[in-house]
């Protein structure tokens, strides 16, 4: 009897460790998931606009594959580059603390990855949370070559607003007819002109219903009435902002750049390339069909751009097919008119932080190192390159600080990091090299070229202004800091005000982003504490202006301990 006892007792005992011991583990790997992924590259054709033409994909689609992941989750993404081109993707928005060897711009932070080759990307997400995104960053290659990046929060955790019935991904795009997107970059550098534009935005790879051959292949998503939606939508076009709006429906902004916000509506969005956005839907209105639209916000005066309106439809689930309005073709959206910039400062100042007790905002307020950089559109002389198809008889170029950024033949990660010299300059200045009215008339051109960085300490407290020039023309430009996130505390139009301005600042609940548009003619501060070593590009995510050279590089420095450095290279680096 009693042994009996006894041995059952230890039957259950030890089933209670072995069952305690599982739980553990589950709740251990449910708690840090590493997701593997395999993304090869290849050509794919595709027909858009009654004409079919290859394209580069990751694993044969337009758009790439979503990545799903909860924060604290690790990715490993192993990229088999089967295309003729070089490759490197990077992953927007993804902060890649301590290991800018997996950031990606080519030249910057690696060697690219050629036709052949394979390279293995790993992303710890450990403070971002919404949606981001993936893209290559390799010449022209994202216009085809992205996706969506969600990351849900941690395991056990809840968004701050009521969880949605479902979410979507709108991913908006870029399609050129024909033309081959791997010969814009060349072509624009041998001619000096404009590069090519686009012949169609897209909504998740779909034109929709406003051009030629496209109609029935229109994105449509179909939503139940009285439900309420997460739409995830990011800007992946290569030149041009956005305006963006659903027929009838107000849209409730929640996050941008996988960063919360402080909830509001709205009637359109203004979306940068770079940028995305979180937008809840409720579905609210009469049951039938409404067009979601985009099309572009351009400040530059004279710059050419696709003045096309790429559409997708909302559909209503269960709507009556006898009811009139679904029969004819939906309205569409009111849009701000293209130049509309009051519409853009109207919706962008209404960005603030998303704040409670769990998540104050850390704005940095001791500033130790101030940085002013003018970004301009320029143009040059002809004499050392011909032909020279940009006004004027002159060459576009762009510049920060009056350097335009010229790609070394070695990364500056590897330069750095292996002091191999000769790739790189440590003085980008820090102020413009030449004071003068930045949004004034008249303007001189030129520019020189260079590969220079500005070094930073580790924990460096930094004030970046980013100040909009008049130099050709002014322009909204959407700047993206890579490794980082950045408080956005103030921003104007006309010239920073060292004086005046700052007494404006929002230090308070200023909105926290990644990429942010510089208002066309104005200027913009952002904050942040240089405290994740590496090397990090900024740019302009108009992808022209980045190609003619509106970059700049961080390089920050290690810190004291050992958790404060950059992780050592992988051995897979592609080389030069
Ligand atoms: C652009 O053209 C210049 C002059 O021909 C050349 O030195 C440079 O390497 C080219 N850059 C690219 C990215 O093709
Ligand atoms: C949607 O908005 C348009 C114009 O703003 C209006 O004419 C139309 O009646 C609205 N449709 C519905 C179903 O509310
Ligand atoms: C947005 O509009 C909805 C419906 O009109 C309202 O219930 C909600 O409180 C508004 N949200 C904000 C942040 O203004
Ligand atoms: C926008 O373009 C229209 C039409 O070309 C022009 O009349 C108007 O002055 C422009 N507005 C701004 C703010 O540039
Ligand atoms: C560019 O050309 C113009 C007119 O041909 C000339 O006045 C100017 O000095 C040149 N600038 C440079 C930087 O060479
Ligand atoms: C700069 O130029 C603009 C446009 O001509 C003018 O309105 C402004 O007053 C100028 N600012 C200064 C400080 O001279
Ligand atoms: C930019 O650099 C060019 C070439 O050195 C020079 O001619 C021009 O004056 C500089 N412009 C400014 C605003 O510093
Ligand atoms: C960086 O600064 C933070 C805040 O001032 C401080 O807590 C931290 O110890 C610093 N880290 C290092 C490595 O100096
Ligand atoms: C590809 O990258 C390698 C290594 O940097 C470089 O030598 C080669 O010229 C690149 N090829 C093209 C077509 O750009
Ligand atoms: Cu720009």
């Amino acid at each position: 009897m009693d042994f009996k006892l006894s041995i059952s007792t230890t039957i259950v005992s030890t089933f209670t460790i072995v069952f305690s011991l599982v739980v553990l583990l589950t709740i251990q790997i449910a708690e840090a998931k590493i997701h593997r992924h395999t993304f090869t590259i290849k050509s794919k054709a595709y027909t858009r606009l009654c004409d079919t033409k290859k394209i580069l994909t990751v694993n044969g689609e337009f758009p790439g594959p979503t990545l799903k992941a909860h924060r604290g989750d690790k990715l490993i993404v192993n990229v088999i580059n089967k295309a003729n081109y070089n490759m490197t993707l990077h992953w927007h928005g993804a902060r890649q603390v301590r290991n800018p060897w997996s950031d990606g711009p080519e030249y910057v932070t690696q060697c690219p990855i050629r036709p052949g080759e394979r390279y293995v990307y790993r992303i710890d997400l450990k403070v971002e949370e919404g949606t981001i995104w993936w893209h290559a960053h390799s010449q022209w290659a994202r216009a085809t070559v992205h996706g969506a990046f969600i990351v849900y929060p941690k395991r056990g955790s809840s968004y701050p607003f009521p969880k949605p019935h479902r979410e979507i991904p709108l991913i908006l795009g870029e399609w050129w007819k024909k033309k081959n997107i791997m010969d814009i970059a060349g072509n624009t550098n041998k001619t000096g002109g404009e590069p090519a534009i686009s012949d169609a935005y897209t909504i998740n790879g779909q034109p929709g219903y406003l051009y030629p051959c496209s109609k029935p292949d229109t994105f449509k998503m179909t939503v139940v009435r009285h439900r309420r939606y997460l739409l995830r939508i990011i800007n992946a076009v290569m030149d041009e902002e956005l305006f963006f709006a659903i027929a009838n429906h107000t849209l409730t902004v929640v996050a941008k750049d996988g960063l919360y916000l402080k909830h509001f509506n709205t009637s359109y969005l203004m979306i940068t390339p770079g940028q995305s956005m979180d937008v809840l839907l409720h579905a609210n209105q009469r049951s039938g069909r409404y067009f979601m639209a985009a099309r572009a916000y351009s400040s530059a005066f004279g710059a050419g751009f696709d003045k096309t309106t790429t559409t997708a439809i909302l559909k209503y689930k269960g709507h009556s097919l006898t009811d009139k309005l679904n029969r004819k073709t939906p309205v569409l959206p009111y849009l701000p008119p293209y130049n509309h910039t009051e519409a853009t400062t109207r919706f962008t100042n209404q960005f603030r932080s998303y704040r409670t007790s769990n998540s104050p905002v850390n704005v940095p307020v001791k500033i130790d190192t101030r940085l002013l950089y003018a970004i301009s559109v320029n143009l040059l002389n002809c004499s050392d390159y011909k032909p020279c198809s940009g006004p004027f008889g002159k060459r576009f170029s762009s510049s920060v600080n009056n350097v335009s950024f010229v790609n070394p033949t070695v990364d500056i990660l590897r330069a750095y990091y292996r002091r191999i010299g000769g790739v790189f300059q440590a003085d980008f200045p820090r102020n413009p090299p030449t004071e003068f009215n930045y949004t004034g008339e008249n303007l001189p051109f030129p520019t020189r070229f260079g590969t220079k960085v500005v070094v930073l300490d580790f924990n460096s407290s930094v004030e970046l202004v980013l100040q909009g020039t008049n130099v050709l023309a002014s322009d909204n430009h959407p700047i993206h800091l890579h490794g980082y996130s950045f408080f956005v505390v103030g921003s104007g139009f006309g010239n920073f005000d060292r004086r005046k301005d700052p007494l404006k600042y929002n230090l308070v609940d200023p909105p926290e982003e990644t990429t942010v548009g510089v208002p066309s003619n104005g200027w913009t501060a952002v904050r942040f504490v240089a405290n994740n070593p590496g090397v990090w590009l900024l740019h302009c995510h108009i992808e022209r202006h980045a190609t003619w050279g509106m970059n700049a590089v961080f390089i920050v420095k290690d810190g004291p301990t050992k958790s404060s450095r950059m992780l050592k290279p992988p051995p897979d680096l592609p080389s030069c």
